[in-house]
């Protein structure tokens, strides 16, 4: 299909689904309106119980530890509630994951729980979803579609990530320091928020000398770090990393010690707060690790039971979190859910 076909498409089910006369967005209903019930309400309310809720979840992939975390956080929810989920892989893969929410749509479930692989291009899916009447929550990562296409959205704060990091480099270098930043999938909400919030917040005497992504992946940063290692000479020409996430942390150490490189040589402070993450800053690597938490399935079972028995939600839910140091990693790590 040529672009402009696509275009006209997205366009005409725009109108279409601006024509609709109960609940034209995915936005909870005034309070004390009429007779219209709230856009997503299903037939059993406000008596609708998790017995009555098919969610789908069409899960962006598996590519780091948090992904696995926050998967088995659903399946357990619904195991636990007795809510019955339509789980799918999209292996990172935009069209996959379209697919996966059109099959949803088509098999008329309660609501989507959608993690959006990368921001841009959900227009078509969401008003797709929107004319059927299935509620869309945005799990984890953002949209870049208007708010008024989906009913919340649910996850983290990733520019507020991305500060956190800085800060730690700016606590670190008061008299400034050139970096390397390793960076998540690009165009994903959480490689987009934290590269954003951390530029914001690094003081200016701080330079980030190149940044390339790892697309999340242990196997993907390995040669990522190795091409920079090739480049730059650990020490001289940089004294830090920021990396986007665990996975891609455990990745560039495999190369650091292959180069050389001993733990506490270089600044480097990583986001997740993975076990993975915890036994890193035990190990001395990682000088700190901000949380990103992935155990979303509770809170999202939750909101989409609300939505179907037509009570109100907030349109954006931020996970409440923190950041770790390595001197308490050991007495925490066997705590760790992730
Ligand atoms: O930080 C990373 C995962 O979207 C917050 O995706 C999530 C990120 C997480 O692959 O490990």
């Amino acid at each position: 299909m040529t672009k402009k076909i696509v275009f006209l498409i997205v366009f005409a089910s725009l109108i279409l689904a601006a024509c609709q006369p109960a609940a034209a967005t995915q936005a909870p209903a005034a309070a004390g309106g009429g007779a219209a019930k709230p856009f997503g309400t299903a037939s059993c309310a406000p008596n609708c119980t998790f017995k009555d809720m098919t969610m789908c979840f069409p899960q962006l992939g598996a590519e780091s530890d948090w992904r696995t975390a926050d998967t088995a956080s659903f399946k357990d929810e619904s195991a636990k509630d007795g809510f019955k989920l339509v789980f799918s892989d999209a292996q990172q893969k935009q069209e996959n994951q379209i697919s996966a929410v059109r099959a949803c749509i088509q098999q008329g479930v309660s609501v989507i729980a959608l993690p959006p692989v990368v921001e841009d291009g959900w227009d078509a899916a969401l008003t797709e979803a929107h004319n059927a009447g299935i509620p869309v929550i945005i799990v984890d990562r953002s949209v870049s579609a208007d708010p008024s296409m989906y009913m919340s959205h649910i996850g983290s704060d990733m520019d507020l990530e991305g500060q956190r990091a800085a800060a730690e480099f700016n606590k670190k270098f008061p008299n400034g320091a050139k970096i390397l930043e390793l960076s998540g999938t690009t165009g994903s909400g959480a490689a987009v928020g934290r590269a954003k919030g951390f530029r914001e917040k690094l003081n200016s005497n701080i330079q980030i000398v190149d940044s390339q992504t790892g697309n999340f992946t242990r196997a993907e940063a390995l040669p990522v770090m190795q091409a920079f290692l090739q480049k730059y000479k650990a020490g001289s020409d940089f004294q830090g990393i920021f990396i986007h996430n665990d996975d891609m942390g455990i990745g560039a150490i495999e190369a650091l010690k292959a180069a050389g490189v001993k733990p506490g040589d270089l600044f480097l402070v990583s986001v997740d707060g993975t076990r993975g993450g915890f036994q890193a800053m035990i190990d001395g690597w990682f000088q700190s690790d901000v949380e990103c938490n992935p155990l979303l399935g509770p809170q999202v079972a939750e909101m989409a039971l609300k939505i179907m028995n037509g009570q109100p939600v907030d349109k954006n839910v931020l996970t409440n979190e923190t950041v770790y140091y390595p001197d308490n990693a050991a007495q925490l790590l066997p705590s760790r859910q992730y």
